[in-house]
């Protein structure tokens, strides 16, 4: 039918946020193959090797969005992101024909690889560091401890002192409460307070590096200073282990001459690592992968049943109901008020308020400044938390940006330049023709003003 015929072409659009990209695909022995190679490239750096690096992520973004298993070379041949390259072809044939590539088993059992991979799991260590570390005979994370020949950022130390702690993925439940337990403070600091998780969450992801909560509130102005406090009040409940604090360094010139495929934006944030109490996450922890399961905690928040009956959430049953997609996560429930285009709105209050009614019962019960003396006895695991302010003028394209994935943004970013002449980033969207900036409340809006059909956070993990 000619509906399932604009499918299978979309599907091979040139651009990957013209694509539905889910998170579980067809052709993850393809993709995990490619994304090696990619990896490998990423580690060996230089201009080169990013060109590679991306070339190789371009034709796993392809693969992820065909509807179905390839088993024949013709299927792909004529892919754009996979037409230039011999590459990838050869890899993609070597992998249908034999069931495996030696190429990129040999890497996988390269000690360079290998080594230089452990290393970039150490908070604060990027390739560059990873590869200097190897050149200097290191092959292990003893090694990097012992070695005195280098000067360890603040953030490599603790990286390595809680390297098995923020190398075990993220549920979404551990994300859920640490949600709470920053609404609940800023709640407490500035009603009306927003805070999203966004990031691989967001798009479905059931684990995750770190936790990404964006920030916000729904008068304009009101979110300075609002970082300072949020942290401060997280410090004396100790609740952190190390901040990174950036200021914002936004402008209206920033947003116009933004460099191509920039990654960072310039909001203020704070990349920490936080201490989660385990008594907050145990009894959940066999559940955590169900996200029918995944509420505001009240089993783990002990609220009491008032609490539980003032609170404006969902009833059980309600939540319950089976729709799995239905209760992913907020980000995708402020989607839904997106579609409704009442700019979020209802949803904002009631998370706020959920925040400000479990904030009493948020007292850490563990007295946590003599635990952490003796780490062997941590009552808590060190996790990545990432907190990122938006002013509410910003906030669709600062969410659009956080949820991701990193590809879609470059996509979606290259196509805005190169189709509409317009300048996308976390902080807007500007119209070069008309030198103009473009506001816009919802994510639906921004893909409106860009011609481009809406695409859930979950359908955008290429
Ligand atoms: P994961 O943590 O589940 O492993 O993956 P993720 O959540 O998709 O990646 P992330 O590294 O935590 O980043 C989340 C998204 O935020 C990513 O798609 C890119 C986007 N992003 C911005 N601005 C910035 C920025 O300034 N720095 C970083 N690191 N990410 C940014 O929109
Ligand atoms: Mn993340
Ligand atoms: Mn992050």
């Amino acid at each position: 039918s000619s509906s399932s015929a604009s499918k299978t072409c979309y599907q091979d659009a040139k651009y990957c946020c013209q694509r539905i990209t889910p998170l579980n695909h067809h052709n993850k022995k393809l993709t995990d193959a490619l994304e090696v190679l990619e990896k490998q490239a990423d580690f060996l750096g230089g201009d080169n090797n990013s060109s590679r690096a991306l070339a190789f992520r371009k034709a796993s973004t392809a693969l992820k969005a065909l509807p179905k298993t390839v088993r024949n070379m013709r299927e792909v041949e004529n892919l754009c992101d996979l037409k230039g390259g011999k590459h990838c072809k050869r890899v993609v044939q070597e992998i249908l024909e034999e069931g495996f590539s030696s190429e990129v088993e040999d890497i996988m059992n390269d000690e360079w690889f290998q080594t230089v991979k452990i290393f970039t799991g150490v908070f604060g260590c990027g390739a560059a560091t990873g590869r200097k570390w190897f050149d200097m005979k290191l092959r292990s994370l003893e090694d990097v401890r012992r070695c005195q020949d280098i000067n360890l950022t603040t953030e490599q130390k603790h990286g390595l002192k809680f390297y098995d702690d923020i190398n075990t993925p993220v549920t979404r439940h551990e994300a859920d409460v640490i949600q709470q337990i920053v609404a609940a403070e800023a709640q407490q600091i500035l009603p009306g307070t927003t805070v999203t998780v966004t990031g691989g969450f967001s798009r479905g992801k059931t684990t995750g590096h770190d936790v990404d909560l964006l920030i916000s509130h729904p008068e304009e102005g009101k979110e300075e200073g609002l970082l300072a406090q949020i942290l401060y009040a997280l410090h004396k409940k100790d609740f952190l282990e190390y901040t990174d604090v950036q200021n914002s360094s936004y402008n209206e010139a920033a947003i116009r001459q933004v460099k191509r495929n920039q990654v960072m934006d310039h909001f203020e944030r704070c990349f920490s690592i936080f201490r989660l109490p385990k008594r907050l996450i145990q009894d959940r922890s066999e559940l955590n992968t169900d996200q029918s399961t995944v509420k505001l905690g009240e089993n783990t928040l002990k609220m009491s049943p008032k609490d539980q009956a003032n609170t404006q959430r969902p009833t059980l049953a309600e939540e319950g109901s089976g729709d799995v997609e239905d209760t992913t996560n907020k980000t995708q429930n402020q989607d839904n008020s997106d579609e409704t285009g009442n700019a979020d709105d209802r949803n904002v209050r009631t998370q706020s308020q959920d925040a400000g009614l479990l904030d009493s019962k948020l007292t850490p019960c563990v007295d946590s400044e003599a635990t952490s003396l003796n780490d062997g006895v941590r009552d808590w695991v060190a996790r990545r938390v990432d907190l990122i302010i938006t002013p509410h003028s910003q906030y669709a394209y600062a969410l659009m940006g956080w949820i991701g994935s990193r590809m879609f943004n470059r996509s979606i970013r290259d196509y805005a330049n190169r189709e509409m002449n317009m300048t996308l980033t976390s902080h807007g969207l500007f119209d070069k023709t008309k030198n103009a900036l473009i506001p816009a409340k919802t994510q639906r809006e921004i893909f409106e003003h860009l011609k481009l059909q809406y695409r859930e956070p979950k359908e955008r993990n290429c």
